[in-house]
């Protein structure tokens, strides 16, 4: 296995609205992150990526660009861009941006062009069709509810959107769209920065034959239609060899509808992407309706998708491992016990996140186990999914407290919420109205709280994050599953020529027994969420997690 920087960073994930404000207005902002640049060197990690920061309405968190070559004037200016770039260099931080080309913003001038007339010149950039018996000119759900086409009255067309009517959908068809595209990533690179995350990359290549979805299941409908399309590898080549490969940089792709199956062909070494993620495990709890339909899940099948996706990136590629972003409820809350065992539980996530192969993501306020938020009413979210998801779900007779309650535990809303740096007014993150409530537990749950306490998340984060980068084995070793007699055991084996590491992981709120041929094994512990015990690999406490390393000449 080649080894490269990107295989061994740690990545932080800035959702840069919610981070620090620096002037007052209730925004997090470049300038605001700029102040805690020290901070974010502390914890150990080696690269950011910064959600879009590009000139944009907003009506999707900036994932709607209407400039892709300017920053939101309420994130800051190109220069303030330059600024961070420079300070984290300075520290040896890379920078990984957030690049939206599946759609734009509606109030893109690509777009506002386009809409003018069938014959301008940038009516082809976006996706435009006919309707289809006074209607839509198919049946395809958009993510963000409704139909994903919209009629344009200028013309008496319809255009594209998987996501919102203010997305339209680019034309990767058109080869002036992507050398459009191609410049603006140059742009960016040669800025010097260091990677690219690649939203919905999967959907860049439709089916383009606009066939009706024979589906009512969500996720069935993105791969048979909207991702995976016939061009994709030949978009992608396109995309290393006019962009990408003059720069050394490392792109992690984005897109519902990847599936074991298909992932590899996105990793298709100077052709493809580095790495990609999955959602395997993200959507694990949802049922055929998606995010607004979810089902019970199982820890067996939670530790399956790990197994398949380690088998599949071992075959090509590179994984990443996350547990949460800005897409999906707080880690603690959705896998974790965000009460009685909330800090045993949020470290043992992270020494899930931290111990498995692939390159981890650490979402920002997960290092301090931020949990999910509870909305009083569906009319506080700032979401446009939930708030769309409602109006549709509204429509069918659902309840709203109903609905609520399922926004509140599913909702992107949960971790969106401001950073909590400190216990005073608005948690430190503003001077002013933050642009979304805090959580009301910030007093708790706080950075500062945690900074001088040996024992707190933070730290917890820190030293794992230490353990990863002290042992490569965590990092190229191969991964082993073992078979447990509790479904709520998650235990595996970490394994290179040097070394072997066994992590063993609690998921209840049981006492349980760890019976393993490898406990007469053991050598030393490298890190654990609670006191030591004597004999204490025999059973494993609330939510305890335990690493040890196993003497190899034995095995
Ligand atoms: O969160 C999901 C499940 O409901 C995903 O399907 C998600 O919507 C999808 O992966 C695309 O997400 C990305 O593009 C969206 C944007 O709203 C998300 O924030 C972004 O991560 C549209 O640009
Ligand atoms: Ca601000």
């Amino acid at each position: 296995m080649n080894s490269t920087w990107w295989k061994e960073a740690v990545v932080y994930q800035i959702y840069p609205r919610s981070f620090k404000d620096s002037n007052g207005d209730g925004v997090g902002d470049l300038r605001g992150v700029i102040e805690k640049l020290d901070y974010i060197k502390s914890l150990g990690v080696d690269a950011v990526w910064l959600n879009p920061i590009y000139k944009s309405p907003n009506a999707d968190g900036g994932y709607d660009i209407s400039d892709y070559n300017d920053i939101q004037p309420e994130f800051g200016s190109l220069h303030d861009f330059d600024e961070l770039l420079k300070g984290l260099h300075q520290r040896g931080i890379k920078l990984i941006m957030d690049i939206v080309v599946n759609h734009s913003s509606d109030e893109h001038y690509w777009f506002t062009e386009s809409r003018k007339s069938k014959n301008n010149p940038y009516r082809d950039y976006y996706i435009w069709k006919s309707g289809k018996n006074n209607g839509p000119p198919t049946n395809w759900p958009s993510f963000f509810g409704g139909n994903a086409w919209s009629l344009d009255e200028t013309t008496g067309e319809y255009y594209l959107h998987l996501f919102s009517k203010k997305q339209p959908d680019l034309n990767w068809e058109n080869p002036e769209l992507r050398k459009a595209v191609y410049d603006m990533m140059k742009f960016w690179l040669n800025k010097g920065v260091d990677g690219l995350r690649m939203d919905v990359i999967s959907c860049i290549s439709k089916n383009v034959n606009f066939p009706d979805t024979d589906t009512d299941d969500f996720n069935e409908t993105i791969r048979k239609y909207y991702a995976n399309g016939p061009r994709l590898r030949e978009f992608l080549q396109g995309m290393n060899e006019e962009a990408l490969s003059e720069f050394d940089c490392v792109t992690v792709g984005e897109g519902p509808g990847i599936t074991n199956e298909n992932a590899l062909t996105y990793l298709e070494e100077k052709k493809g992407l580095n790495m990609i993620f999955h959602f395997g495990h993200m959507f694990i709890d949802q049922g055929e309706g998606g995010r607004f339909d979810p089902i019970a899940w199982s820890m067996d099948g939670f530790k399956e998708i790990f197994k398949i996706w380690d088998d599949t990136f071992s075959k090509k590629g590179w994984g990443s491992v996350f547990l949460g972003n800005h897409d999906f409820p707080r880690m603690v809350s959705r896998w974790g016990d965000d009460k009685k065992y909330w800090a045993e539980s949020a470290k043992l996530l992270c020494t899930l996140l931290m111990s498995m192969r692939g390159t981890p993501f650490v979402y920002a306020g997960d290092e301090i186990g931020m949990t999910n938020v509870a909305l009083s009413s569906i009319e506080d979210s700032k979401d446009i999914e939930t708030l769309n998801g409602w109006s549709e779900a509204k429509k069918k007779g659902v309840l709203a407290a109903d609905f609520l309650k399922i926004a509140n535990q599913q909702g992107r809303d949960n971790a969106r919420t401001p950073f909590h740096w400190n216990s005073s007014d608005e948690a430190g993150f503003t001077s002013g109205k933050p642009w979304m409530p805090l959580n009301s537990n910030f007093k708790q749950i706080n950075k500062d709280v945690q900074e001088d306490d040996q024992n707190s998340v933070l730290n917890y984060y820190r030293t794992m994050i230490s353990i990863r980068k002290a042992h490569p084995v965590l990092i190229y070793g191969t991964y082993q599953p073992i078979e447990t007699e509790s479904e709520k055991l998650f235990v595996y084996v970490r394994e290179n020529e040097e070394e072997k590491i066994l992590i063993a992981l609690n998921f209840s709120e049981e006492t349980v027994n760890l019976h393993s041929r490898f406990i007469s094994k053991i050598q030393e512990k490298l890190i654990g969420n609670y006191p030591p015990l004597t004999h204490e690999w025999m059973i494993l406490r609330p939510w305890e997690a335990s690493v040890y390393t196993l003497y190899k000449e034995l095995l």
